[in-house]
């Protein structure tokens, strides 16, 4: 019996040991196998499907965003699981475009062979569409949705049993900025992973030869940006929590004073940051781009760089800023720049090196610097790398001071980047005296402060709408400025002036995008901006109603009547008050087009501002007493 009971014993540890070694084998044979099955990859870097390929050994490298199944197949990939991940806006090598262009080749695809593949959104949808013998494509779209999703089908490979996979650098870099509720690499540690070197980054980043790339800015990007016309500037950091001016007080600075301004860092915590509302609040103030401080002066990084220790994501908020400023004004369709300042107090303050200025850069240092152990130079082209490549699709960048060698390094990664500071003429607080046909930007404080300021002496939203319309008569840009509060929000009153831009934009928008300068750009206190379409012109006439040509103050819910000398009607020749039903009154002669318009639009109840004591007892008047944009349609300039 007792040998008769060890033999079965045996038989079974023997049988065991058998399946153990075949499903060793099956595993070790199905994580080989598999290794070739699923491959995930971000599609849009063409790094990727070199990998892919090289795996995979088919030879030539298929064009981007054609993913062809069948010769997957011929090279012997069971293409059951293909993750592919188009994250059109966290990561365009080249940019956004190539991203989109990979997204509809995919869907074109899928939707060519919906009888063999099918799309999933969700790891349950792997599982179904597996089950019904077609190959499973889980996509995924939208930025911060790209990693949720991805995370979530690693998850269902792992219930399905598969344990490796290959990944490329750009997936990994994703989800350490991701602010997923995963903890770092929690996701991959779990699953294993073999992850092409770290040292690929750099080479992925293709810099064009020195030879070739175009030391001025893209002409199609310059018109984009002259069409815009109105931005938001943000200027945000440790030291609003003391409301002081960002990095200046680091200037003649007691060492002692220095230390506390830096200690600043180890508090900030803006918990009540919200991307989103900035972003939703610069759109309807009528903005079309944003230029984030993504490091100023006192060297303070608001983004996770590998080449500073002095970074948000050392401090208790812990989180990279950038990441979702970019992201959430990009959602709301606004056009992402990031200020950059080449003068780095930090860097003189951690290596002793001698600071010729606040704003002096020291590209000529050699004295290693931060983590990466990079001279100056090289850090700071370290940080405009990580700038073009790691958020997405980056409009323009904005270097506030010398920058010769940045501006090239910029260009040779994204030839089309838009240089702003550094590049166009950018006069700050003031309005230059005549229009200029090329790209110009006025960048202006809502008070005189660039960062949060407790008690600002505000400039009022009459002044800042009357300055963005002699602006764009002038042909420039207007970069407004707001200091966001240490918790995060937008002030109260540089809310409000946003505000009421967003009202004025709403209702007169159209005199001030995509326009360019008439030929005078005002006549008397009339503000002139032009539509080009074709032979004529649709013109644009910006005046105050609340005071007439004698300079007499009138109540704003009035008429006004002004003439233009440098304007020719035609037959088709309308004038409306934008925003407004009906048209106004108008002649041309010899002395040129007389225009007679009421302001009958109620939009704003206001006191009444007039001196005209006949109103006074009334005390409430329709408004707002600010700048009435005219519309002229079918004109043309007389020239003189
Ligand atoms: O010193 C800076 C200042 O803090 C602010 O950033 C402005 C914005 O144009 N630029 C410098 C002053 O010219």
């Amino acid at each position: 019996m007792k040998i008769r009971k060890c033999r079965v014993t045996l038989c079974c540890f023997v049988l065991g040991l058998l399946v153990m070694i075949m499903a060793c084998i099956s595993s070790k044979e199905r994580i080989e196998t598999f290794h070739r099955q699923a491959l995930v990859w971000d599609c849009h870097n063409d790094l990727s499907y070199r990998v892919l390929y090289e795996k995979l050994d088919i030879g030539q490298r298929l064009p981007a965003g054609h993913v062809d199944i069948p010769r997957l197949k011929e090279g012997g990939v069971d293409v059951q699981t293909v993750a592919l991940f188009i994250q059109n806006f966290l990561y365009p090598d080249q940019c956004a475009r190539q991203a989109r262009q990979l997204q509809a080749a995919m869907l074109k695809m899928i939707e060519q062979n919906s009888d063999q593949v099918e799309l999933a959104r969700t790891g349950s949808d792997i599982e179904r569409i597996v089950a019904a013998g077609k190959i499973a494509i889980p996509l995924a779209i939208e930025g911060g949705h790209a990693i949720e999703n991805s995370l979530e089908n690693l998850r269902e490979f792992h219930r399905q049993g598969v344990s490796s996979m290959t990944l490329t650098h750009n997936v990994t870099h994703d989800w350490a900025d991701s602010g997923a509720d995963e903890p770092r690499w929690g996701g991959l540690n779990e699953l294993g992973r073999e992850v092409v070197p770290e040292s690929n980054l750099e080479s992925s980043i293709q810099l064009l030869p020195e030879d070739q790339v175009r030391l001025s800015n893209d002409p199609k990007k310059t018109e984009i940006f002259r069409d815009a016309g109105l931005g938001l500037f943000i200027h945000w950091g440790p030291n609003s929590q003391v409301g002081s001016e960002i990095s200046w007080p680091l200037n003649n600075a007691s060492k002692e004073y220095i230390e506390k301004y830096y200690a600043l860092a180890e508090t900030f915590n803006p918990i009540k940051f919200d991307a989103a509302e900035w972003a939703r609040l610069a759109k309807l103030a009528g903005m079309e781009y944003v230029v984030f401080t993504t490091k100023h002066h006192d060297g303070f990084c608001m983004f996770d760089t590998k080449y500073s220790q002095f970074k948000i994501t050392n401090t208790p908020y812990a989180k990279d800023i950038v990441a979702q400023v970019a992201e959430a004004f990009r959602k709301e369709g606004l056009l992402v720049g990031f200020y950059y300042s080449p003068g780095d107090f930090r860097y003189h303050y951690e290596t002793g090196v001698p600071q010729q200025g606040l704003m002096t850069p020291a590209f000529e240092s050699e004295v290693s610097f931060g983590p990466e152990q990079k001279s100056f130079l090289a850090y700071e082209q370290g940080h405009v790398e990580e700038l073009l490549t790691r958020y997405g699709d980056i409009f323009m960048l904005w270097f506030d001071g010398k920058c010769e060698p940045l501006k090239k390094h910029a260009w040779r990664i994204r030839q089309d980047v838009f240089i702003g500071r550094g590049e166009i003429p950018t006069p700050e607080q003031r309005i230059p005296g005549k229009a200029a046909d090329h790209a110009w930007e006025s960048c202006m404080t809502t008070s005189w402060q660039w960062s949060y300021q407790p008690h600002p002496d505000l400039r009022t939203s009459k002044e800042v709408i009357l300055n963005l319309v002699k602006i764009r008569a002038r042909g420039g840009n207007m970069l407004l400025n707001v200091g966001p509060k240490p918790d995060g929000r937008i002030s109260d009153p540089d809310e409000a002036i946003l505000r009421d831009l967003g009202l004025w934009m709403m209702m007169y928008g159209e005199a001030v995008r995509e326009v360019r300068p008439w030929t005078v750009t005002n006549e008397s206190d009339v503000w002139l901006t032009q539509k080009k379409n074709g032979e004529y012109s649709t013109l644009y006439a910006v005046t105050d109603f609340s005071y007439d040509e004698e300079g007499t103050s009138r109540q704003p819910f009035s008429g006004r009547r002004f003439t233009l000398k440098s304007v020719k009607a035609t037959e088709q020749t309308e004038v409306s008050i934008l925003g407004q039903s009906g048209t106004c009154q108008w002649h041309q002669d010899e002395k040129g087009l007389h225009i007679t318009a009421f302001n009958q639009h109620t939009v704003q109840i206001i006191a009444y501002p007039g001196n005209n004591p006949e109103f006074k007892q009334r005390a409430w008047n329709w408004g707002p007493d600010w700048p009435v944009a005219i519309k002229i349609t079918k004109v043309k300039p007389i020239m003189r």
